[in-house]
């Protein structure tokens, strides 16, 4: 039976031990040709601040994880693994990465497609969102290309109904990077939806990184696990990320970031450990994770503080 389905009736959880981490051991473990086409990429146009660009500035509140630990008893990256922390420069300079210059780079939608044999076949590095309906995939996508045509970002359709992104849908940026906007699972799920989802995971070779987002309104829900459980299953490094932190107070947001924490400490192996929250409609956090795709797409290096 095809993994999907059977994540699909099988809502328990694989309890899996969790190595310690460190950025450095990621990297050794993505570079490993176990996990091959799944590692950092190794492009050699990897850019590097100029010198005034490197003088670091002073970190600024941009991610909202900084702001929530005070309230949160245990560290929200585990003790012992390195945050992704670039500095504000580092951030400014990735975010070039995701606007428009001129003809030699562009943001443009590239590709709709239900089966991974009509992708384009190339050297760029590929970043996936997946999750499950209506958890703001598309709006994430929309507010980290904001300075895209808004003929690009029309294709980026967004509604309440959840079930909107119905096949495969890539955006590049220059020749930097290709985001993929996937179709969710759940509710109203589309019957080619497993061997389209499945079949990507298990086939792109540029496939560098996938984010998986969770609802923080909601926290990690039965319907969350399908994909969570496909990354371990797969051995696909992923990133958890918080979607839709405006909506929720405080005291909501520490409480359902601690069931992405828990899920996180019992059940993943291939997770990184630092979650990422952002707003699709507030813009908190989304230069943080601009930043973060540059950086894991091999487009530029991160010293951080
Ligand atoms: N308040 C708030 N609403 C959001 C945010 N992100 C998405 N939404 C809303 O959530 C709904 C679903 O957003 P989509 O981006 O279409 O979700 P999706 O994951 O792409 O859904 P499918 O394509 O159906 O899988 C829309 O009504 C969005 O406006 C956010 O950060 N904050
Ligand atoms: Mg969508």
């Amino acid at each position: 039976m095809n993994k999907f389905r059977r994540l699909l009736g099988n809502q328990g959880m694989v309890v899996l031990s969790k190595p310690g981490f460190t950025w450095s051991k990621l990297s050794a473990l993505l570079s490993n040709t176990t996990l091959g086409s799944f590692g950092i990429s190794t492009s050699t146009n990897i850019q590097c601040l100029s010198a005034t660009d490197q003088k670091k500035t002073q970190l600024t509140p941009y991610n909202p994880i900084s702001e929530l630990q005070p309230f949160v008893a245990v560290p929200i990256i585990p003790e012992g693994t390195a945050s992704f922390n670039p500095a504000e420069s580092e951030i400014k300079f990735a975010s070039k990465f995701f606007t428009p210059k001129d003809e030699s780079y562009k943001i443009k939608h590239i590709k709709t497609a239900a089966e991974i044999d009509k992708l384009p076949k190339y050297d760029i590095p590929e970043v996936a969102f997946i999750g499950r309906s209506n958890v703001g995939k598309s709006s994430l996508i929309h507010t980290l290309f904001s300075k895209a045509p808004i003929t690009v970002l029309r294709k980026l359709s967004v509604s309440s109904k959840p079930g909107r992104t119905k096949a495969l849908q890539l955006y590049q940026a220059g020749g930097a990077f290709t985001l993929v906007d996937m179709p969710g699972y759940g509710h109203n799920m589309p019957s080619y939806f497993v061997n389209c989802v499945e079949t990507y995971f298990q086939k792109r070779t540029k496939l560098v990184r996938s984010f998986i987002l969770i609802d923080a309104v909601m926290g990690i829900t039965e319907t969350d696990l399908i994909g969570l459980q496909m990354m371990e299953e797969m051995v696909i490094p992923y990133v958890l990320v918080l979607t839709k932190i405006d909506k929720v107070n405080r005291h909501q947001l520490v409480r359902n970031l601690m069931s992405v924490m828990n899920y996180r400490d019992e059940h993943s192996r291939f997770c990184l450990p630092q979650p990422f929250l952002v707003s699709a409609h507030s813009g908190a956090g989304i230069e943080l994770l601009q930043t973060f795709i540059a950086y894991v797409t091999g487009n530029m290096l991160v010293t951080g503080s």
